[in-house]
């Protein structure tokens, strides 16, 4: 089989969440934050980086540590992880690296301020710069420097950042005493600091900087005033900024966190107006999916738009584990129209693909773009304990680590979009566990089953298979467990 791209694109043991693609030179490079695999709180690694050439999105190549959390010089305890960061090419030419420092569970995530690396490269070794200043020199710490992202616009350099709860309007903060004890203690500001800050130290911010790259310009402002309303889909986190021929899109995730949104204007650094949702990493809002019919579990997501050899993607992330700690880089292509708008991308098993995957061969089950039990939840900042089906691993006694669909019980949906068939005879799924029933397979959920593979309780990964007549052409393919007890999968096989 020739080589082909998935979602998750990275190898399956890697975790790069809040992905921030760049093409510099004839390569896309993905910077993302670095989660571990079944970690306990997020961002656990030192950042590191893939590259692929923007001619074939699935030989993505690790370039390896670019930096690490111990190279800040405030590393240490609380705060000793790095958050989404992001990188841009000075006018230097050299390569600026912004990200802030967080503790467990984020706490102090907000305390600011925004700290650079620099490297001659795009994947180096980034040495720390120092951090992002008033012309004085001492720290920027205006609203909340959290999620910054670095744009450049010709000659100018810009920093977007900051994050924003619902309900903490200034108003509602003078005359709430508790409110103001939550928020001073959330974003580290004494309460005179939260009140004098007119347009309110939540929203999005904007800031320009010096040709240094760190001492700012100005005065940081919101893009979007406080009050807007974006019809529930208000900025949360996660800012990127792109610009699309002659319009910015600002990328966030809104206040449902399971989305990237976009908002479009003429200007790097104001009037933005709403556009839409590119993805939600629950797909809820594609085809009648809602809140609570969500087809993933579902948490924070975080990511950006970029245009590939003439194909624009939008990358984001999933979770695992029944956890918002270990989430994976996901992509898919989307189309900007002539009037500036994106119709929301459905998540797919096959997105940096260039189309379907090819319907013979096997796949790793954790490839799967739909993991439902119809009641799945949303948790953002935390690990679930109750049983629903997740993405899982296991290391083996001999050093190897499998990974696969973990408990999968009655009821339970496991979607792969898409492949596409020609003469398929027969599918194939490797599973262990006390599960006893079958699999039905579906290629329309709204059909008949195509086929049915039985299973009966078994320690040991074991293969089962059934004739499957497909018919040729390009499908999804659903599989529905039907019976007792739970199992978990790992392959799922054609022929
Ligand atoms: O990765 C840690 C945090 O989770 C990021 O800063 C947020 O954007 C969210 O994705």
């Amino acid at each position: 089989m020739k080589k082909q791209a998935f979602n998750p694109f990275l190898p399956l043991g890697e975790y790069i969440p809040d992905g921030e693609p760049h093409i510099f030179g004839d390569r896309v490079y993905l910077y993302g934050s670095h989660d571990n695999e079944g970690g306990w709180t997020f961002c656990m690694g030192d950042y590191t980086v893939y590259s692929a050439p923007v001619n074939d999105l699935s030989d993505w190549r690790r370039e390896g540590v670019i930096y690490r959390a111990s190279q800040d010089p405030d590393f240490g305890e609380p705060r000793r992880f790095m958050y989404a960061p992001d990188v841009v090419q000075g006018k230097d030419g050299r390569y600026y690296l912004y990200y802030c420092m967080s503790g467990d569970f984020g706490v102090g995530g907000y305390f600011g301020p925004i700290q650079a690396a620099v490297c001659d490269t795009p994947a180096g070794e980034f040495q720390y710069l120092g951090y992002v200043r008033w012309p004085d020199g001492s720290p920027m710490k205006k609203y909340v420097c959290f999620d910054p992202c670095a744009f450049r616009d010709g000659d100018r350099i810009y920093l977007y950042y900051g994050t924003q709860y619902p309900d903490e309007s200034n108003d509602i903060l003078a005359k709430d005493s508790e409110k103001m004890l939550e928020v001073v203690e959330r974003f580290n500001k004494t309460p005179e600091e939260i009140l004098s800050t007119p347009d309110n130290v939540n929203g999005p911010i904007v800031l320009e900087l010096e040709d240094d790259m760190l001492t700012v310009k100005g005065e940081p402002h919101h893009i979007i005033p406080y009050e807007a309303d974006f019809g529930g889909h208000e900025f949360f986190e996660a800012s990127s900024m792109r610009k699309v021929r002659d319009k910015y899109f600002f990328v966030y995730s809104s206040q449902y966190n399971h989305e990237l949104c976009y908002a479009v204007s003429d200007f790097p650094d104001r009037d933005f107006t709403y556009g839409g949702t590119i993805v939600s990493n629950g797909d809820v809002g594609v085809n009648g999916v809602t809140e609570e019919c969500r087809m993933n579990m579902t948490g924070t997501t975080h990511g950006s738009i970029i245009e590939i050899n003439g194909q624009w993607y939008v990358f984001y992330h999933r979770l695992t584990h029944k956890s918002d700690y270990s989430r994976q880089a996901c992509a898919e292509p989307i189309e900007i129209t002539p009037d500036y708008r994106i119709k929301q991308a459905e998540i797919t098993s096959c997105g940096l693909n260039g189309g379907p995957l090819e319907g013979n061969g096997t796949y790793p089950a954790v490839i799967a773009c739909y993991i439902t039990n119809g009641n799945m939840p949303h948790g953002a900042n935390k690990i679930f304990d109750h049983s629903f089906p997740h993405v899982n691993h296991e290391e083996c006694p001999s050093g190897d680590t499998v990974r696969f669909i973990d408990e999968i019980s009655d009821g339970t949906l496991v979607g792969f979009k898409y492949f596409s068939f020609s003469g398929l005879s027969r599918i194939s799924l490797t599973y262990r566990g006390e599960g006893k029933g079958s699999f039905i397979v579906l290629t329309d959920l709204k059909g008949s089953a195509v086929a049915e593979v039985a299973l009966s309780p078994s320690q040991e990964w074991n293969e089962v298979s059934a004739e499957c007549p497909i018919a040729d052409g390009v499908h999804p393919v659903y599989l529905i467990f039907k019976g007792e007890n739970t199992v978990s999968l790992k392959d799922i096989s054609f022929k």
